[in-house]
C-alpha cells in the first residue's frame, strides 16, 4: 500500500505510522486523515500486531489541522462534510496506541496526540491549542480530553490564551506519560510498545476498553463495568497460562489472538 502523506511499517509486534508531510510540519489534512484510518484498518486486522505507535518528525508531531485547507470553508460545507468527523474513528480504536512525541503537538497535532492511549514525549516537545488564535477554538476533542488529563484552570488558560506547555510541564501536568531525551524517543516508545505487544493481546484491549470507562461513565458504572470484564477474563486460556506460569516460575506463552 502506497500511502502519500504517512509512513507505515511493522516492527515485530508493533505497527509503526510516521506523519510525513514535513513542508506543512505535518499539518493533518483530509487525505493525511484518510491513510492513518487505512494504516489502523490494516494493523487492527493483523493478528500480529499488539500495539501501535504514531509519530512525526523532530521538529513537529504536527502543527494542526490544516490551516490552509480550513480557512475559506463556509459553516454548510464544513457541517454537510461532518468535516474532520474521521478522527472519531481514530479515537475509538480497540489496539493501544501511543503517540511519540517531539517538536510542536499545536491545535489537532495536540488533540491527535491525545487521542492516543498514552504520550511519550522527547524533552523538546511543545504542546499548545493555539486555536483561538486563528478566530475558533479545538474542534477535535481537545476542550474534553485536556480538561479531564489536566484540569480545568490549565486547560482554561492554554485553550483561552494559546500558549504552549514544554515538555516538562505537560509531564508535571499529567498530559504525557513520560518525558525523555529527543535522541531517545522513538527507541522508548518502540521498547514500551514491544513490551505491551508481548501481553496477552486480548487482555490488553479489555483493559484499554475498561480504563477509557473511566472517562466515558460514572465512577459506580465504571466500577462494575470493570468487575464485569474481569470475570470475562477468566474465560480466556491467556489468563490460565499467565496465572500458572507465574505459579510455575517461568515466562508466559500467550496465545489467545
Ligand atoms: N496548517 C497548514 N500549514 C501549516 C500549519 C497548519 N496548521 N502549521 C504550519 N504550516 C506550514 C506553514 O504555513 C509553512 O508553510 P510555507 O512554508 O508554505 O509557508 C510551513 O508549515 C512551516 O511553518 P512555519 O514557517 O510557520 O514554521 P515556524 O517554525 O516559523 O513556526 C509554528 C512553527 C509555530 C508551529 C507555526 O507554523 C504555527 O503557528 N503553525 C500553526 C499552529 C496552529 O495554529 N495550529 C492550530 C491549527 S487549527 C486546528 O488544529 C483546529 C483543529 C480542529 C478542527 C476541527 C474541525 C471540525
Amino acid at each position: 500500500m502506497a500511502y502519500e502523506t504517512i509512513l507505515v511499517e511493522t516492527r515485530g509486534k508493533v505497527g509503526l505510522i510516521t506523519l510525513n508531510r514535513p513542508k506543512a510540519l505535518n499539518a493533518l489534512n483530509s487525505a493525511l486523515l484518510d491513510e492513518v484510518n487505512q494504516a489502523l484498518d490494516a494493523f487492527e486486522a493483523d493478528n500480529g500486531v499488539g500495539c501501535i505507535v504514531v509519530t512525526g518528525s523532530e521538529k513537529a508531531f504536527a502543527a494542526g489541522a490544516d490551516i490552509k485547507e480550513m480557512a475559506s470553508l463556509t459553516y454548510p460545507q464544513i457541517y454537510l462534510d461532518n468535516q474532520f468527523g474521521g478522527w472519531d474513528r481514530v479515537a475509538n480504536r480497540r489496539k493501544p496506541m501511543i503517540a511519540a512525541v517531539a517538536g510542536f503537538a499545536l491545535g489537532g497535532g495536540c488533540e491527535f496526540a491525545m487521542m492516543c492511549d498514552f504520550i511519550i514525549a522527547a524533552d523538546t516537545a511543545k504542546f499548545g491549542q493555539p486555536e483561538i488564535k486563528l478566530g475558533v477554538m479545538p474542534g477535535m476533542g481537545g476542550t474534553q480530553r485536556l480538561t479531564r488529563l489536566i484540569g480545568k484552570a490549565k486547560a482554561m488558560e492554554m485553550c483561552l490564551t494559546g500558549r504552549m506547555m514544554d515538555a516538562a510541564e505537560a509531564e508535571r501536568s499529567g498530559l504525557v506519560a513520560r518525558v525523555v531525551p529527543a535522541a531517545d524517543l522513538l527507541n522508548e516508545a518502540l521498547k514500551t510498545a514491544e513490551t505491551i505487544a508481548s501481553m496477552s493481546l486480548p487482555i490488553v484491549m479489555m483493559t484499554k476498553e475498561t480504563i477509557n470507562r473511566a472517562d466515558e461513565m460514572f465512577l459506580a458504572e465504571g466500577i462494575r463495568f470493570e468487575r464485569r470484564v474481569f470475570h470475562a477474563m477468566f474465560a480466556t486460556a491467556d489468563q490460565k497460562e499467565g496465572m500458572a506460569a507465574f505459579v510455575e516460575k517461568r515466562a508466559p506463552e500467550f496465545k489467545d489472538r
